[in-house]
């Protein structure tokens, strides 16, 4: 692929605390407002390109931002051309490991590279790398936490406003009774064409999880993802052999070689990789091509703004997971229209900061 000549100039990155509308309760943690990290990559020729980033905890933010001053200093006055740029990355940062905040400040630099350069080309990012600028079905993904059955209800009915046919349901509740009785609860509140996939965050044992699954299928749940700890690729390929619910795992391959080992391990039957852990713009092509040679479905996890991209331009794009936490901080929230996410269309993967609201909510 020929791009446009682009040049690393510099980073800049600022940390936010965003309000987060609603809570998300999951069994290993809840969170109730997002810290992120904004990033700005300016080039030499004045295309400059965006990402953002949910640090878990907000300690990640200062820590990723050091790391990038890292990242700038081994490509500064390097084309823009975000595989050899990686490569690069990869070999300054071998001897500590291509892994965790490393591996994030690596993968939102490559995201913003990705954006200066479709920038540059003046195509939205769908379409540079091919794609069509399509809407793509989106499930919503806030909320839906662990918390008391009547709430539950009343949030599911909120969260389908814009159309959504889909919302996520965050299990591992002390029993399968309690888990079965929450998913009930949803399911008598919203329609029967709503698909509800459920998420356990890691929770379960295998025995457990098949003993769950199998609960969950005859409660009509949609998938059932992470039932248990993520990297268990035998243990996912025992739940999925057993159950006809489909086992979503993904959102913590930490790049694609480790997307691979899972399927080869029939881990899994749909693949949800997330764009700062699977390694950028960059790493998420090769995730799509797997997915594509090996007949599965892929979905995207959280980064709803450049997923939504990334979908219309991967051969078996599933379901975009919609957040909202980061509208706040946008010059332009990624728009949903009856259910389905729609790109912005105008060049680069549609980023912008509202620069009053990052003043307001910057961390200390
Ligand atoms: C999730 C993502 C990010 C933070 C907490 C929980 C969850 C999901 O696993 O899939 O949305
Ligand atoms: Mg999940």
């Amino acid at each position: 692929m020929t791009h446009p000549r682009l040049t690393v100039r510099a980073v800049r990155a600022v940390g936010v605390k965003v309000p987060m509308c609603f809570v998300l309760g999951t069994s290993a943690a809840t969170v109730r407002a997002a810290p992120l990290l904004l990033i700005d990559v300016e080039t030499e020729e004045g295309v400059t390109g965006h990402a953002w980033q949910f640090c878990y905890v907000d300690a990640a933010a200062p820590a990723i931002a050091r790391l990038l001053d890292v990242v700038l200093e081994g490509v500064k006055g390097e084309r823009v051309n975000p595989p050899a740029l990686w490569a690069a990355h990869a070999k300054r940062f071998r001897l500590i490991g291509v892994e965790g905040i490393v591996r994030m400040a690596m993968a939102m630099f490559d995201v913003a590279c990705w954006d200066a350069l479709a920038q540059a080309a003046g195509l939205p990012l769908a379409r540079y790398l091919g794609g069509e600028a399509r809407p793509v079905p989106a499930y919503n993904s806030n909320g839906l936490g662990l918390m008391p059955e009547p709430q539950l209800a009343d949030e599911a009915e909120k969260l389908l406003a814009g159309g959504f046919r889909a919302v996520k349901l965050r299990l591992g509740y002390p029993t399968l009774e309690d888990d079965v009785a929450a998913l009930r609860a949803v399911r008598r509140r919203v329609r029967d064409e709503i698909a509800i996939p459920v998420d356990y965050n890691q929770a379960l044992s295998v025995d457990e999880a098949i003993r769950r699954g199998q609960a969950l299928e005859s409660e009509g749940a949609y998938w059932l993802e992470e039932p248990i700890r993520h990297d268990d690729y035998a243990g996912c390929a025992r739940i999925a052999k057993v159950l006809a619910l489909p086992v979503q795992i993904g959102e913590n391959f930490s790049q694609v070689y480790n997307m691979e080992k899972a399927l080869d391990a029939r881990a899994c039957d749909y693949v949800m990789p997330d764009l700062e852990r699977i390694g950028g713009v960059t790493g998420w092509q090769s995730a799509a091509a797997l997915a594509q040679a090996r007949g599965i479905k892929m979905s995207s996890h959280l980064y709803p703004e450049v997923s939504a991209h990334l979908l219309a331009a991967t051969p078996t794009a599933h379901w975009l997971e919609y957040v909202d936490w980061a509208n706040p901080v946008l010059a332009e929230p990624l728009r949903i229209v009856d259910g389905m996410a729609v790109a912005a269309d105008r060049p680069g993967n549609g980023l912008a900061w509202n620069d009053a609201a990052v003043a307001r909510y910057r961390m200390p």
